[in-house]
């Protein structure tokens, strides 16, 4: 039998890392080749798949939801699915876990990187703009980031690589016996 399918679902503020640590493992996913690798990360979603939502609750649950159904399709045919969204709320995130986990593997990993640092980090401005009240509904500033009960993986990435944040990711999975 081939292996399963799996979902790694990243969730965090802007900035924690979401991104580049999924970056990298794609690559390493990709050099496995083994299975079929798709990365659904928050801001590509947002233009192809969710272009016409805004950062309201509704739509970020309906956001979320979207990735979720995207990666139990990828899971269910035997994929790996990367997913990288913010996902601030418990219940689009349970809800995923549901889905996802009756078509294969749900890996999720909570990227818990303080405020702080993203707020340093600031790549795109956002924290900037959201201080100086340019920008409402920034999450982590003015609007909720409710953190995951009971994820799978939890990272820090204050002190960490990328490189780094991705072998701990890995060595679940193998541990797991996902890889
Ligand atoms: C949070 C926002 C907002 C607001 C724009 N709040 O670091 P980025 O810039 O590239 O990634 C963030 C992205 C978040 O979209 P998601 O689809 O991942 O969010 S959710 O899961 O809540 O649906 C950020 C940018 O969009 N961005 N406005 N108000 N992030």
């Amino acid at each position: 039998r081939s292996k399963q399918g799996f979902t790694i679902f990243l969730t965090g503020l802007s900035g924690a890392g979401k991104s580049t640590v999924a970056k990298v493992l794609l690559a390493r996913f990709l050099e496995m080749r083994d299975r079929p690798v798709t990365l659904l990360d928050g801001d590509i979603v947002r233009r192809n798949l969710s272009s016409e939502l805004t950062f309201s609750k509704e739509h970020r649950e309906l956001n979320v939801r979207r990735i979720g159904f995207v990666a139990s399709e990828i899971t269910k045919n035997g994929g790996i699915a990367i997913c990288a969204p913010i996902a601030p709320y418990p219940e689009a995130r349970e809800h995923n876990r549901n889905l996802i986990s009756q078509s294969g593997g749900f890996v999720e990993v909570f990227m818990n990187t303080p405020l702080e640092v993203c707020e340093q980090r600031d790549r795109k401005g956002l924290y900037a703009k959201a201080r100086a009240g340019l920008v409402k509904g920034v999450t982590g500033i003015d609007d909720p980031y409710i953190p995951p009960a009971n994820p799978e993986v939890t990272i820090d990435t204050t002190e960490m690589t990328p490189v780094e944040a991705a072998q701990v990711i890995l060595l679940f999975l193998e541990e797991q016996g996902y890889i």
